[in-house]
């Protein structure tokens, strides 16, 4: 199987044009109408439902922010009458309180055929059987992805996050060729495979993922490919557009495909907020198309990515979001020099004496932010020796403070010493908003 829709996967540039701006016009009445906290937005710069007649007019109008989100807490934004809304799904966010979107039958029809796009991109079709190891529950990765396979004819094994002992039991005796789960447990799962002794392509069947939830690098994907034998796809999606599935790799993997014949993504500036052209990076920037329950429009995602509307030998034709590099929240600023915590990823990982398994320290002393990285030697690096463990050390911080431009203090610990994640992964202790 391809394409899971290819009519509208494989759509010419004006009829993409066309569908998109139809949506846009009906979504902005529609949020005029009846989302309030985004009308008196409106109201206030003056702009009508009328003047918005195409996807062209997009720029002009206000930006929805997570704060609306809050501030509204919990049903403020719904726009859909409650008795349409059939289910509600919250991220927990690193402050305050946590971001609600509620969904119409119609939005969990429109998130599950993006998923199922999303698995058919991975290499499922309607035989497969898809193993999902993202948590069930207000988290969107779990029921996203198990609508995802049903919706595709597959079959869901809905494990859930933990208990990777079963997982391992359950990989083996139902023979899932595909699975869904963060980028870190699954480099958590293969850990714990490879010790079991189980052979991929042997005794684990696996042949594509949809990994995400989280920023990963490429050299984390090709360290998944290579140990698991398979085609790890990035899969992108927050709770209050749709769970995933907004956007996934294809097995060319040059850019995630936007599904923006339902969700439209934006490139802005992080300063200034104007939209950028494709291949810049700055913050992504989404309005639902054609969303019920809780349509926003250009809602800022706090994501650092950037847009490539080159075509892909894949015949998909939708934009495509290169590799999320960060959340400007996450974003570290170290003496000055902004750090995110992808790019210390990608040194660690082209580096065969360590692990990817790491964890960043901040922190302030005498007025000075100091960075330490801690992470794993590879069990073939480990060795009593002092001096082959400074000469590694060493290597790696020459590699580190060429790679992030700033020195990091980098403490190697033994084979399985950082704690293991089951979802998102939890990398980075900043000291300093103590
Ligand atoms: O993480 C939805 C999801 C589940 C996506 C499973 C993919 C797979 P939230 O909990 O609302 O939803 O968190 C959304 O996670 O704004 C990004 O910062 C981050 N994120 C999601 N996917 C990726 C990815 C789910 N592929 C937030 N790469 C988003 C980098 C990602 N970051």
């Amino acid at each position: 199987m391809q394409y899971f829709n290819k009519e509208r996967e494989t759509m010419s540039a004006d009829e993409r044009f066309v569908l998109q701006s139809e949506k846009l016009v009906k979504t902005v009445k529609y949020v005029y109408e009846r989302q309030k906290p985004y009308r008196e937005k409106m109201d206030a710069m003056k702009l009508k439902p009328s003047d918005i007649k195409s996807i062209k007019d997009l720029y002009k109008l206000p930006f929805t922010l997570k704060s609306d989100l809050r501030g509204n807490y919990p049903f403020g934004m719904m726009a859909a009458d409650r008795k349409d809304l059939v289910r509600l799904h919250a991220s927990s966010a690193t402050t305050g309180k946590l971001t609600v979107a509620g969904y119409t039958q119609k939005d969990l029809d429109v998130w599950a055929e993006c998923a199922a796009r999303s698995l058919v991109m991975a290499g499922a079709d309607e035989n497969s059987i898809v193993h999902v190891a993202y948590g069930y529950g207000l988290f969107t990765g779990g029921l996203g992805m198990h609508y995802g396979a049903e919706k595709l004819g597959a079959i869901a094994v809905p494990v859930s996050a933990g208990n990777t002992q079963r997982q391992l039991q359950l990989l083996t005796d139902f023979g899932a060729d595909i699975i869904c789960c963060t980028p870190s447990y699954v480099i958590y799962l293969i850990e714990e495979m490879e010790k079991a002794g189980l052979k991929p392509g042997k005794d684990i069947k696996l042949k594509g993922g949809c990994f995400g939830a989280e920023a990963w690098t490429e050299e984390m994907r090709s360290e998944i490919e290579r140990r698991l034998g398979i085609r790890a796809c990035d899969i992108y999606g927050l709770s209050e557009i749709a769970g995933p599935g907004v956007a996934c790799d294809c097995e060319y993997k040059t850019g995630m495909h936007f599904q923006d014949d339902h969700y439209y993504p934006e490139i802005v500036d992080t300063e200034t907020l104007e939209p950028l052209p494709y291949g810049e990076h700055g913050e992504l920037v989404i309005t639902t198309l054609d969303k019920e329950g809780m349509p926003l429009l250009r809602y800022r995602t706090r994501d650092i990515a950037s847009l490539d509307n080159t075509p892909c030998p894949c015949g998909r034709t939708t934009v495509k979001l290169k590799k999320i590099t960060g959340r400007s929240d996450d974003m570290l600023i170290i003496r000055g020099v902004n750090v995110f915590p992808s790019q210390i990823e990608s040194v660690l990982l082209k580096n065969p004496s360590v692990q990817p398994h790491y964890h960043i320290n901040v922190d302030r002393v005498n007025n000075l932010d100091t960075l330490e990285i801690l992470v794993e030697l590879s069990p073939e690096a480990f060795s009593d020796k002092v001096a082959d463990v400074e000469a590694i050390r060493s290597k790696l911080a020459a590699e580190m403070a060429s790679g992030i431009s700033v020195s990091a203090k980098i403490t190697l610990v033994s084979p399985g010493t950082i704690e293991r994640s089951e979802g998102k992964a939890k990398r980075i202790t900043d000291l300093r908003k103590k």
